[in-house]
């Protein structure tokens, strides 16, 4: 077996921390040959509760998993970690502004960002889930002057896993002959999933569907609603698909992304496909060894350019909120 890797997880005692954690201790990221040790962040009133969680966790009795600490300081937690995945933030509550939220996440996503800088290993790639995703990644990236900005993502990949069902149950197709889906842009209702270069088993996608209203008026619509659909139907917001997008995203950014496929991540922009450089923005982006690179060379219409102007818009106004915030 390989040396263990050390994996933080923020909001640990929340609902994504409580699907999260077990899939990461079961070997879903790093395989069964790959002992993991467990940092688990929370704020301190819900350390009891995630002191129950860890009791779970040893009651797994699970083999891959090597250790588990918990604690209410990131400049302890993330102390030497390989990955930090960033998943609690502050929820946007009753009568908060969306400036109120982007200031109150900011005051956590400065102080994580500046501890990682600290504290974490020198390989250290860190993916956050908290939301608002993008400018949290953003703030987070700002403050950790000495790591690299292409070791911060945000996570679009639950939308990127949305589409490919949706598009599964719109034409039969089983979900693995889905390859080439993206999402563009901002994790919120914004976002744009472009089945244009998306294939079923080897065809056009938007060919195989044909028809154009379905993706306006019903993928698009769909797939950016997701979110609240869920919580109109369970009463909560989505938690076990999002830990699961998590894994995902973590594990192919860190052993690579499918031969002749890519997957989406909000990833800091280089100024392709016209998106203002150094947003944190969702792109086509293939992974290999803990790196990833856009894809390149796509050919994008005036229906697709004018939703990923639209989300980009978005992204580049909450950066202008958090910069005026002084967060940045
Ligand atoms: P919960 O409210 O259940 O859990 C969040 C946890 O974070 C809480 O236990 C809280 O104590 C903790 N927390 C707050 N501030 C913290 C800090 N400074 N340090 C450490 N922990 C802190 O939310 P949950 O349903 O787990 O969702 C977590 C985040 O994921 C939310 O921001 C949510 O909006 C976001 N989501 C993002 C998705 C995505 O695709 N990017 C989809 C799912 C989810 O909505």
């Amino acid at each position: 077996s390989t040396s263990p890797v050390k994996v933080a997880v923020t909001g640990a005692a929340g609902q994504i921390g409580y699907s999260l954690l077990f899939r990461l201790a079961s070997g879903s990221l790093l395989g069964p040959d790959t002992p993991i040790q467990l940092r688990l962040l929370e704020i301190t009133p819900a350390l009891k509760a995630l002191e129950g969680v860890v009791m779970e966790l040893d009651d797994c009795a699970f083999p891959t998993l090597d250790s588990v600490e918990i604690g209410d300081d990131p400049n302890h937690i993330f102390d030497g970690v390989n990955l930090a995945l960033l998943v609690g933030a502050r929820p946007r509550t009753k009568g908060m502004e969306r400036g109120d939220l982007l200031e109150a996440n900011g005051a956590i996503f400065t102080a994580q960002g500046k501890a990682l800088n600290e504290v974490a290993a020198d390989d250290v790639r860190i993916g956050v889930t908290g939301n608002p995703a993008n400018t949290n990644a953003l703030i987070a990236m700002k403050n950790a002057p000495n790591i690299p900005a292409e070791r911060f993502t945000a996570l679009t990949r639950l939308d990127h896993n949305r589409a490919i069902s949706q598009l599964a149950a719109k034409t039969g197709a089983k979900v693995a002959d889905i390859s080439k889906m993206t999402i563009w842009g901002n994790h919120s209702a914004t976002q744009y999933p472009d089945i244009f270069h998306a294939e079923i088993a080897g065809r056009n996608a938007a060919e195989v569907v044909g028809d154009q209203g379905w993706i306006e008026n019903d993928f698009i619509p769909t797939v950016a609603k997701r979110g609240a659909a869920i919580i109109e139907a369970r009463g909560a917001s989505s938690a076990a698909s999002a830990a699961s997008a998590t894994i995902d995203a973590a594990r192919d950014w860190l052993r690579g992304s499918a031969e002749n496929d890519w997957v989406s991540m909000a990833v800091a922009s280089d100024g392709s496909y016209g998106v203002p450089e150094g947003l944190i923005s969702s792109f086509p982006v293939t992974t290999k060894n803990g790196d990833w690179e856009i894809v390149q060379g796509l050919e994008i219409d005036e229906f697709s350019r004018a939703r990923i102007d639209a989300s980009v818009a978005e992204l580049a106004e909450e950066r202008d909120a958090v910069t005026q915030l002084g967060l940045i």
